[in-house]
């Protein structure tokens, strides 16, 4: 059943219309993650979402949470200083893949590593939507962009397997054509601790649909029915028929030490350790009473 509930509550309606071009998938991925925080009765006042520079980083723009619209590639960065300094905050990334496995791929590395309490929803257009459709690092080989008019000569980067191996302790892979599902994935990763990354296949029927010649943005949406397979599907799948199927749901899930909490283990030792030597030191000090000497 879907889901009834004022979403404008969660929106700064000062700010619409939104840029987005009709049929944009960035819409949808902001409504699955507003429907998440709805589930999870998330207070927008303790909730703190942030995002790069790109169409989709704009979402942060349009949420009346506590946010921050940062700098392209540097969204991890910003939030992981936020986390650090307010680690009761729920600390939400949104941004493109362009930001994210681009100019971003060291802080997307290095975040998964600490395994910081936050969750990544990264909205995969497979294009530098904002700047005119140049090709990202998840542009398919073979695809055209404004920037590989003869096809594109990188293969692509799969995110979700980065993310499992650099240490995020949570990953999934989402995608518009499956609202629910979205919601659902974005939900279990906020309620997660440590480090969750969600991948969510999205359309930009204008710089990569265009070139591509994928048709509208339902045809893009189609695309994604036929091309996206559960993990649950694809185990009944025969071999032979599950190569290039996208694989959606949660795809990984590991228990490892969460960052904010190493770091107050830290300093609390180190708070203890220097009482203690100023302590000793206090005593060392003391020097005796005059009648004595
Ligand atoms: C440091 C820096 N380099 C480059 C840019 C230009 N720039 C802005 S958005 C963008 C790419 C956006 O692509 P993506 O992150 O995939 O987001 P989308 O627009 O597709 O949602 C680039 C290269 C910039 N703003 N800052
Ligand atoms: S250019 Fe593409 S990603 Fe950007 S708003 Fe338009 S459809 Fe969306
Ligand atoms: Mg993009």
């Amino acid at each position: 059943m879907p889901k009834i509930f004022n979403i404008k509550k969660y929106l700064r309606m000062n700010k619409m219309p939104h840029i987005w071009c009709p049929g944009c998938g960035n819409g949808m991925v902001m409504s699955a993650f507003l429907r998440a925080v709805e589930d999870l009765r998330l207070d927008p006042n303790k909730t703190v979402v942030v995002s790069g520079i790109g169409c989709s980083s704009r979402i942060s723009g349009y949420l009346d949470f506590n946010t921050l619209h940062t700098t392209h590639g540097r969204p991890l960065a910003f939030a992981t200083g936020i986390k650090l300094a307010n680690p009761e905050l729920e600390v939400v990334v949104i941004a493109g893949d362009g930001d994210t496995a681009a100019i971003g791929g060291n802080h997307f590395i290095h975040a998964c590593r600490r395994n910081i309490n936050m969750t990544a929803i990264i909205i995969n257009n497979r294009i530098y939507g904002m700047t005119g459709g140049q090709y990202s690092p998840l542009t398919p080989k073979g695809d055209l962009a404004a920037t590989a008019p003869f096809g594109n000569v990188e293969p692509e980067a799969d995110i979700c397997k980065l993310a499992e191996a650099a240490g995020a302790t949570y990953v999934a892979r989402g995608a518009t054509f499956r609202p629910v599902n979205l919601e659902d994935i974005i939900r279990m990763g906020m309620e997660r601790k440590g480090f969750s990354l969600i991948e969510v296949i999205s359309q930009c029927p204008v710089y990569y649909g265009r070139i591509n010649k994928r048709g509208s943005a339902v045809d893009m949406l189609k695309w994604q029915r036929d091309n996206t397979i559960s993990l649950q599907a694809l185990a009944k799948l025969p071999a032979s028929a599950r190569k290039n199927k996208i694989v959606t749901g949660v795809l990984a899930t590991q228990t490892r030490t969460e960052y904010t909490e190493e770091y107050a283990k830290l300093t609390e030792r180190v708070q203890k350790e220097k009482f203690e030597s100023e302590r000793k030191d206090d005593k060392d000090n003391v020097s005796a009473p005059k009648e004595m000497l």
